[in-house]
């Protein structure tokens, strides 16, 4: 018989100590899951009692820097008291209840970590957003959320103020900025005037905590909504064994606030393992302001997209010492072997690539202590048992190609997301027999390593973004020289694909400068919807490839830039 996980009791808020090690077990199945989790009470708490024991190492939990001599240390005692003021400004200023939703769109500030505590420690749904968003994307996130608060940054104050008339549930606007804003609560005042005194809330493992809206082919992006132990306490042995983490290490993520991506590296996986959060928030991603950090501070672990690595191996990064680092990681688009390679012969380190989708996290891992095979992405990360799978649902052997998928019965695996939120039918969209299918097509080897061939469906993938075809022709449309237009992937050598536009112009604008033209669509897509999506290529056509009932083969655009036709 299993050992009984330690009590998980709570006496007078004295909340009981799981360790690390009690993660891990509950992610081998070897524990059960407890009933109630909260990240904030159950892990940062608890780091924050072994500091004063000095039983963790004196490194901070967050480490904060913005290169321009500005810089925020906190210890896990500190964020703690902190995210506990931060809590009593929602539920005391703003009266917020457990369960209400919060869109929090800020950039690479120490705020966000606060007040992403915050929401765990009163049960507030978080739901995250890249500064990239324009009006119109976070007016369908406002409306399709209904979230009742919404904290920004002055960068998009204006273009929320733009959309607040049609967002009837939002019931506190919050600013995070030194000045303040005619209409908008202040963080910074009400944060000063809060109490440090809060209980944090006793969440329900399975209880929602947060939402990431994540594009698909058709229509506009889904609610993918996790749960408190699915972040919470899913990725504990990919914080072991894939980011090799402990609790004296420092942990450089560069993901945007806005992905799961930085839930992962620079929240979850990280804080779990007791390790120190560091972030340098860079305006504009630049190469040589990032070697340099890499030189300047103690930084152990490099997690970054393939993009980043493949933009740095161009450097001669020979010249470049690095302070501390030991451990770098990949992952959000494929990484090609050469680069790898590349890295590994400038810097002397291994690249662990890993592989997961806003949906599932991290489900595929190059771990420590595993042969690193280039150009795979590892094995298969517990507890999740990933296969492939043929279009009926029946597993594959090695080297056949397939669906990559997720076994769901007999037992679903805790830390996979809950449902697209109001949307029955795209859930269910996902499963095929006793299988969640993630959209990606590839291939599993005889040792077990997974290899990535490609979409199945015309999501692109560029630079780590996930890209839905349909938002960028929704954005194309609206401008008068397109009639219509097809969206796919183009091959790119740093980006690994690029958004491609293939438009068919109206009459007044078939005789406009060519070159011209697409500077103004670019720049009109951009101003649309998030600029990360805007087509890097556009190609102006006569007619789109179509089916007799009229629908546009992408298919065939695609093959056709990637040279298989
Ligand atoms: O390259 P361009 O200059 O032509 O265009 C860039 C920006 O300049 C432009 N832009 C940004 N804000 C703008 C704007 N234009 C007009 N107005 C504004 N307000 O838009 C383009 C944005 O492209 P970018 O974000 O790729 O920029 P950049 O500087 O080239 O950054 C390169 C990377 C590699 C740092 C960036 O692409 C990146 O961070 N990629 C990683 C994304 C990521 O973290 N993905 C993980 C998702 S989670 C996941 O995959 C699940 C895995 C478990």
């Amino acid at each position: 018989t299993k050992p009984p996980i330690r009590s998980f009791h709570r006496h007078h808020q004295l909340w009981t100590a799981m360790t690390p090690a009690d993660f891990e077990a509950i992610n081998r199945c070897d524990r059960p899951l407890p009933k109630n989790f909260n990240f904030a009470g159950d892990v940062l708490d608890q780091w924050s009692q072994k500091e004063k024991t000095g039983e963790r190492p004196a490194n901070p939990a967050l480490w904060w820097v913005n290169g321009k001599g500005d810089e925020v240390k906190w210890s896990f005692r500190e964020l703690s008291s902190l995210s506990k003021k931060a809590a009593n400004v929602f539920t005391k200023s703003c009266g917020l209840q457990r369960g209400d939703r919060v869109i929090v769109i800020l950039p690479r500030i120490p705020e966000w970590w606060l007040i992403n505590v915050a929401c765990m420690r009163t049960g507030l749904v978080f739901i995250p957003g890249t500064i990239q968003l324009t009006a119109k994307d976070i007016l369908y996130r406002l409306q399709a959320s209904k979230a009742k608060c919404i904290v920004i940054s002055e960068e998009v104050a204006p273009v929320v103020e733009s959309v607040l008339s049609e967002c009837p549930n939002l019931k506190n606007k919050v600013l995070v900025s030194a000045h303040s804003w005619n209409g908008w609560l202040s963080f910074q005042e009400l944060f000063q005037s809060a109490s440090e005194e809060h209980s944090c809330v006793e969440t329900g493992s399975q209880e929602p905590m947060a939402i990431y809206f994540t594009s698909g082919t058709t229509g506009f992006p889904k609610m993918a909504q996790h749960s408190q132990s699915s972040l919470g306490i899913g990725y504990a042995l990919c914080g072991r064994y894939w980011l090799d983490l402990k609790s004296s290490d420092i942990i450089w993520n560069m993901s945007d606030t806005g992905w799961i991506k930085a839930a992962i590296g620079s929240v979850f996986s990280s804080w779990l393992h007791g390790a120190c959060v560091f972030v340098h928030r860079m305006a504009q991603f630049d190469t040589d302001t990032f070697l340099n950090t890499l030189t300047t501070y103690p930084i152990t672990h490099l997690c970054s997209a393939p993009t980043v690595y493949r933009m740095l191996v161009q450097k001669d990064l020979k010249r470049y010492k690095f302070k501390k680092l030991r451990h770098c990681l990949t992952g959000g688009e494929p990484l090609n072997p050469e680069v790898l390679e590349q890295w590994k012969e400038q810097t002397g380190l291994e690249l662990y690539e890993g592989y997961g989708q806003t949906e599932v996290g991290i489900i595929c891992a190059n771990q420590k202590g595993q042969e690193i095979k280039p150009g795979s992405m590892g094995k298969g990360v517990l507890p999740y048992n990933v296969q492939v799978i043929d279009e009926k649902g029946n597993i594959l052997p090695p080297g056949k190609e397939g669906d990559i998928a997720i076994r769901l019965k007999s037992t679903r695996p805790f830390c996979f997301f809950s449902e697209y939120v109001d949307n029955p039918e795209k859930t269910a969209d996902t499963i095929r027999g006793d299988f969640y299918v993630t959209g990606d097509k590839g291939l599993m080897d005889r040792d077990g390593y997974f290899w990535f061939v490609g979409r199945a469906d015309d999501v692109i993938i560029s630079s780590g973004y996930r890209i839905g075809p349909f938002e960028v022709e929704s954005a194309l449309i609206e401008h008068p020289a397109v009639v219509e237009s097809a969206v796919v992937s183009s091959p790119d050598p740093i980006r690994g694909e690029v958004v491609k536009a293939f438009v068919v112009l109206s009459a007044p604008y078939k005789s406009s400068n060519p070159e011209k033209l697409i500077l103004e669509l670019q720049d009109h897509v951009k101003k649309s919807t998030a600029p990360y999506k805007y087509p890097r290529k556009v190609e102006f056509v006569q007619e789109l490839p179509k089916t007799i009932t009229g629908k546009i083969k992408r298919n065939v655009l695609r093959d056709q830039e990637w040279g298989r036709i």
